[in-house]
């Protein structure tokens, strides 16, 4: 088995995860710091947000230089040390890949301005058209994807926000240039990658789109043969001479679409994150939320569950609002909402990915003012939504419930000023409830989520029925989702209460592990209770 089956993965987003310099600002040498903490938490893999220099127009996803690092977060030195740290730990560092797009104060796009330039090539320069820019396309951040340079008199397109012009991949020096990149990180001791929007950096044509409510256009780049030929390069010029995983970030993807990037044989990526259990709560785009339903998402992760044959599994993420305040109750059964979605998170088959506080219950905010809002994507769809004259209650119940930020608040460590983040007033604000949620309250609770999360990574290291083991559905419900996992003659069943009342459940195994620990009742789960039974006829 591969490391990085067996293994746990936790995603850091540096810049609110701990500051030791005191600036407001989390960084390298915090993540240092906290090394032994993650160990204890029982992780294998660190993937850390963007680290490289960016003028943060979206934190981060707007890199201005691949090969160094942000001097908010630190030098090359401290990511050396992280590495050797962690290594020695046995943990292993996986650095984010944003290679869709660069900043627009990267170098390469600062000299493509110029027509005459050797780099006018590495983006889509293109003359506009009579009526406006070049074609009709729309952009992942509700506004048009193509930009005016009044010093050259052409557009430059960008899929996301107007400071990140997307790369394009017809030029082979880009190809050439990514190549560079990797073997520079993975030669100083990464093991691997999670690839940004990673199926959509290759665009086919550049001709009008077929008007749709979303992404205009998106049939021209989405998941295209150039894209599969770019990733099979990759993998075979770089990565296959290192020890180390690909994960892509794959939009819009059908379970086939994702087979087609991530099946063994193919030589593309090992894994993929899909999107389509975290749309099961919405309509069209994440911004109309509809009532979580229980069976729709468990329908969900079963189909992509028996398509693909390893998934990388997540329920929170950066740019996800929290799970315990979507997918559970974060207000009458916060603790076991959280505990129950760590047993359904780690005992699926897959990778599991953990987000930084998710290991602590953290939760959504409530925003109720825009000068709150870091985010990039929630303030241009604030200016969207004003040309829609949405009335403003709604427009905060959607920001409250949606915004990235949710996910970007200060990892809360205990209950000093800042939940002790920082000794300075931090870069985005804190969740108020670190006085209740902090990691130093549930470090001394045996029955905090924290040791929950420990429990269960600890159970699915010394069980290889939870790693190997096949996935069998038995039963997704409006209160129920239940589930087997299979290796040889061990049989275990995973039941998940995503209710908020107790259920009446009968299982003939006997119990390994219940998130309601010695209160657990025979014949009966609690609200949001979930537990793992042992079905083996030995
Ligand atoms: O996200 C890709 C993406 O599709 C998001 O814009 C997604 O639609 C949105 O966040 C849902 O709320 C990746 C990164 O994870 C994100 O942080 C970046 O902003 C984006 O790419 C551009 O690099
Ligand atoms: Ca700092």
């Amino acid at each position: 088995m591969k490391w990085w089956k067996e293994g746990v993965v936790y995603q850091i987003y540096p810049r609110s995860f701990s500051d030791s310099n005191n600036d407001g600002i989390g960084d390298i040498r915090g993540i240092i710091a906290h090394l032994d903490d993650l160990s204890d938490l029982g992780v294998d893999v660190l993937w850390l947000s963007p680290v490289y220099p960016s003028p943060n127009a979206d934190y981060g996803y707007d890199i201005s230089d691949y090969k160094s690092i942000h001097k908010d977060y630190g030098t090359m030195d401290d990511m050396m040390e992280l590495i050797h740290e962690s290594e020695k730990r046995n943990i292993k560092i996986v650095m984010d890949l944003v290679i869709n797009h660069t900043s627009d104060e990267h170098e390469w796009f600062k000299m493509s301005r110029d027509p005459e330039s050797p780099y006018r090539d590495y983006y889509y320069w293109r003359p506009g058209k009579e009526s406006g820019p070049p074609n009709n396309w729309t952009s992942f951040f509700a506004e048009g994807c193509w930009e005016y340079d009044e010093v050259s008199g052409e557009y430059y397109m960008h899929l996301f926000g107007a400071k990140q012009p997307d790369l394009n991949y017809h030029n082979p020096k880009v190809v050439d240039e990514i190549k560079g990149v990797m073997k520079f990180w993975l030669e100083k001791g990464v093991s691997g990658f999670r690839c940004d929007v990673i199926n959509i950096i290759y665009k086919t044509s550049l001709e009008d789109g077929k008007m749709k409510l979303v992404l205009t256009g998106s049939e021209h780049y989405l998941a295209q043969e150039g894209a599969h030929d770019i990733l099979r390069t990759l993998r075979k010029d770089v990565l296959s001479g290192f020890d180390c995983f690909t994960v892509g970030e794959t939009v819009f993807v059908t379970p086939e679409m994702g087979k087609d990037l991530c099946d063994e044989s193919r030589k593309e990526l090992d894994m993929i994150f899909s999107f389509e259990h975290m749309e099961t709560d919405q309509f069209i785009v994440k911004w109309f939320k509809r009532k979580f339903n229980p069976k729709r998402f468990a329908d969900v992760l079963f189909k992509w569950q028996e398509s693909i044959e390893w998934n990388a599994n997540y329920l929170e993420n950066h740019d996800q609002p929290r799970s315990v305040s979507r997918f559970g109750d974060d207000q009458n059964f916060w603790k076991p909402s959280a505990k129950m979605l760590a047993t359904c998170l780690l005992t699926l088959k897959g990778t599991p990915f953990i987000y930084q506080g998710q290991e602590i219950g953290m939760t959504n905010y409530g925003f109720t003012k825009l000068n709150q809002i870091k985010d990039i994507e929630t303030h241009s769809v604030v200016a969207f939504a004003k040309n829609l004259r949405i009335p403003q209650w709604y427009l905060w119940s959607m920001i409250r419930k949606n915004s990235r930020d949710n996910a970007r608040t200060p990892y809360q460590w205990n209950s000093k000023d800042n939940a002790g983040f920082s000794e300075h007033e931090p870069w985005i604000l804190v969740n108020p409830n670190y006085l209740m949620i902090n990691r130093e309250n549930q470090e001394k609770d045996p029955g905090s989520v924290l040791s929950y999360y420990k429990m269960m990574i600890r159970l699915r290291k010394e069980n290889q029925v939870l790693i190997e083991g096949e996935f069998i559905p038995l039963k997704a419900s409006k209160t129920l989702m239940i589930y087997q996992r299979k290796l040889g003659k061990q049989l275990w069943t995973i039941v998940l209460n995503f209710s908020n009342r107790s259920v009446k459940y009968q299982n003939e195994g006997k119990i390994i592990i219940s998130n309601y620990g010695d209160e657990h009742i025979f014949g009966m789960l609690k609200p949001f209770e979930s537990a793992v039974y042992d079905n083996s006829h030995i």
